[in-house]
Formats: structure tokens, sequence, C-alpha cells
């Protein structure tokens, strides 16, 4: 079983649509295995985001990610890395299939409503990045 990285960005949560998104989640089969709200400061943004750090977006990137609380969790199901990358829809809300959470909640490219994982590789190190090695509840036995 599969496990990976969701965040509902600032925009959403400040939008009070946690609950309609964890319901996508749900629908979709997936378990929420572990959630927290934090409000990521410079240095936990910059940390999570260091991939892009030369990219001209990472400014903008790491101000609104910081601009207010984020919820954060962990989904397991099957095949979830992938499968949670096609409910959210492409990075860009404009160019994301109807149906999809960013067509649906997301206003622009820089505030896309949702993060998830984008390989099984980088799941496993943006899941202890916020819960730690022991932080997820084994709700698969
Ligand atoms: P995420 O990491 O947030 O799940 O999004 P993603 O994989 O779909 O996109 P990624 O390439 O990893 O970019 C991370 C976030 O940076 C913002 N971005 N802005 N202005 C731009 O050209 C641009 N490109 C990316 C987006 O908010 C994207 O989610
Ligand atoms: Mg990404």
């Amino acid at each position: 079983m599969e496990r990976t990285l969701s965040i509902i960005k600032p925009d959403a949560v400040a939008k009070n649509i946690i609950g309609q998104i964890y319901s996508r989640f749900e629908e979709a089969g997936f378990k929420i295995v572990a959630s927290k709200m934090i409000h990521l400061d410079n240095y936990l943004a910059g940390g999570f985001y260091a991939v892009h750090k030369n990219r001209p977006f990472y400014g903008e990137l790491i101000e609104f990610m910081t601009s207010g609380p984020v919820m954060v969790q962990v989904l397991e199901g099957e095949n979830v890395v992938v499968r949670h990358r096609e409910i959210m829809g492409t990075t860009n809300p404009k160019e994301a299939d109807s149906g999809t959470i960013r067509a649906d909640f997301a206003k622009s490219l820089d505030e896309n409503a949702v993060h998830g994982s984008d390989s099984l590789e980088n799941a496993a190190i943006e899941i202890e990045y916020f819960f730690g090695k022991d932080g997820v509840f084994p709700r698969t036995r």
C-alpha cells in the first residue's frame, strides 16, 4: 500500500474548503492516516521547496506558502501517488480537467489549492519532513 503527502495550501484553507477537499480524497478511496494544521515559516517552506530554489517563481511561492496556515496530510491507497496527482489536476488550474480539485477550487498557477508528492521516492521524503519517522498511524494492518 502506497502513501503520499498532501498539502491543502493557504488559499484553500482561507476559503474554508478543507472538508470539501477531504471528501474528494475519501471519494477516491484514499485513507487519511495523519494530518495537522501548521503555519509554515520561511525555513520550513524553503526546506520543502528547496528543489525550486533557483526558479524565477521561488520568492512568490515561499511568500504564498507562508501567508497563512496549511493543512498537511498523509494519504494511503493503491497507486495513491499517481491517483492523487490525477484528482488534483495539472499545476495550472486553467488547464486542469474539469472535476479535478484545482479546476474546481484553485484560482491561479501561483495559488493552486493543493500539493501532492510527484513520486514514491519524494513522498517518503516529504512524509518524513512533516511527520518524522514515527508520525503516521499504522491504519492498514
Ligand atoms: P506542487 O509541488 O505544489 O504539488 O505543484 P506541482 O508539482 O504541480 O508543481 P511544481 O512544478 O512542483 O511547482 C511547485 C509550485 O510552484 C508554483 N509554480 N509557479 N509561476 C510559475 O511558473 C510556477 N510554476 C510553479 C505552483 O504553485 C506549483 O504548485
Ligand atoms: Mg511539485
